[in-house]
């Protein structure tokens, strides 16, 4: 049996209803097999990023997981496969996308998958519910670099 590692999990949505679209994607998440949904942030609402179209709403999930991280990817792919997602062209809009942020303190470079997210430090919208959740994980200087980002934390 694998030791489980703690996996921080972006989610995004900007077609559709982005706050149902986050909720079911919660609760597919909560339904993995050897994953636990431990947390997850607010949501926060955001003009699109290098993207089109509507607003984002985005938020991290907190994950305790036995699965090696390109299994994980895999299923957070099928998630977004099972929300109808396409991908058209690189940062298309979309009903869902699961971001696999980090996983424990590994650093992963393959063809498939890179950890840390390569991006996920320029991005206010990744920060910010990420900081709700491991600020330890998210230095100062970090949140200082995207601040002029417009990011709301949604109510509720
Ligand atoms: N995701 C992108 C590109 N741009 N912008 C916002 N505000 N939120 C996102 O989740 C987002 C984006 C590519 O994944
Ligand atoms: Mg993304
Ligand atoms: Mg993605």
């Amino acid at each position: 049996m694998r030791a489980p590692v703690l996996a921080y999990v972006g989610l995004g949505a900007n077609l559709g209803e982005p706050v149902a679209a986050l909720n079911a994607a919660l609760a597919s998440l909560e339904e993995l097999p050897q994953c636990v949904l431990l947390r997850h942030s607010a949501f926060y609402r955001s003009a699109p990023v290098d993207s089109s179209g509507p607003d984002y709403v985005n938020a991290v999930a907190e994950l305790s997981t036995t699965l090696t991280a390109p299994a994980l990817l895999q299923a957070l792919q099928q998630i977004e496969r099972d929300a109808g997602r396409e991908r058209p062209y690189r940062n298309a809009p979309r009903t869902l996308d699961l971001d696999l942020l980090l996983y424990g303190s590994a650093i992963l470079h393959s063809a498939l998958l890179t950890v840390p997210h390569p991006r996920m430090y320029e991005r206010a919208f990744v920060l910010l519910p990420l900081a709700e959740l491991v600020p330890e994980q998210v230095d100062a200087s970090r949140l200082a670099a995207v601040q002029g980002q417009g990011v709301w934390r949604m109510p509720g």
